[in-house]
């Protein structure tokens, strides 16, 4: 069993996402970052740098922060999505790193200075959002040479999954619209399901 500290942003959801696919038990512990929980004394103690998610793995009572450890954590624990080699790992360190790097800083501040902050430092807009857009090219270019398409059925079973164990925890912590069918994937693509504002939950379906 593994208690997930989280909130409803991307960050949050690539653990969720993983727990799903990788088929392990999990009880979800909110931590509202709108409401400062990640300052309080006892997150701190599993997550030092103040943010979600966080785990810890009540089989062993490891507890592990950082998204990207995590995943790899978990990987290794089920032996799932993340292979024991160390040159079949190659790649996947390379993306997880430009993910962790790049994409999430990066992304995140872009969002930081044109949507909540627009014109108050011009050079900031300018260069965030440049480099914001040579990120989804990079993006794009992987999508195009090297992962499934969205409209794989594959993908869509893994969302499926993941909508309904939400429905069966009844917490609303994602956004369970039904069963998805392959017309519905663009706002998955576009939002992942998340609330207008990201960090609100959505209400239970
Ligand atoms: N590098 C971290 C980033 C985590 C992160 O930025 N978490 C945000 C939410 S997505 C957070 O907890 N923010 C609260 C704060 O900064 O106080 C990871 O990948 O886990």
């Amino acid at each position: 069993m593994i208690d997930l500290y989280t909130w409803s942003t991307p960050n949050g959801r690539k653990v969720s996402i993983a727990l799903e696919e990788m088929g392990l038990a999990y009880e979800i512990h909110p931590i509202n970052i709108g409401k400062d929980e990640q300052f309080s004394p006892a997150f701190l103690k599993i997550s030092p740098n103040n943010k979600i998610p966080a785990i810890i793995d009540r089989d062993n009572g490891q507890s592990v922060f950082e998204s990207a450890a995590i995943l790899m954590y978990l990987g290794d624990k089920t032996g799932k999505l993340y292979p024991s080699e160390a040159k079949a790992r190659i790649r996947i360190h390379e993306w997880l790193m430009w993910q962790m790097s790049a994409i999430g800083p990066f992304l995140g501040r872009a969002h930081y200075f044109l949507k909540f902050n627009e014109g108050k430092a011009p050079f900031a807009d300018a260069w965030f959002a440049a480099e914001a857009q040579r990120l989804y090219g990079v993006l794009d270019r992987l999508l195009a040479d090297q992962l499934q398409s969205i409209s794989d059925p594959e993908y869509h079973q893994s969302w499926n999954r993941m909508a309904q164990s939400a429905r069966q925890r009844g917490q609303g912590f994602w956004w369970a619209p039904g069963q998805l069918t392959p017309d519905r994937a663009p706002d998955l693509a576009t939002g992942l399901g998340m609330a207008p504002n990201s960090g609100q939950p959505m209400p239970p379906q």
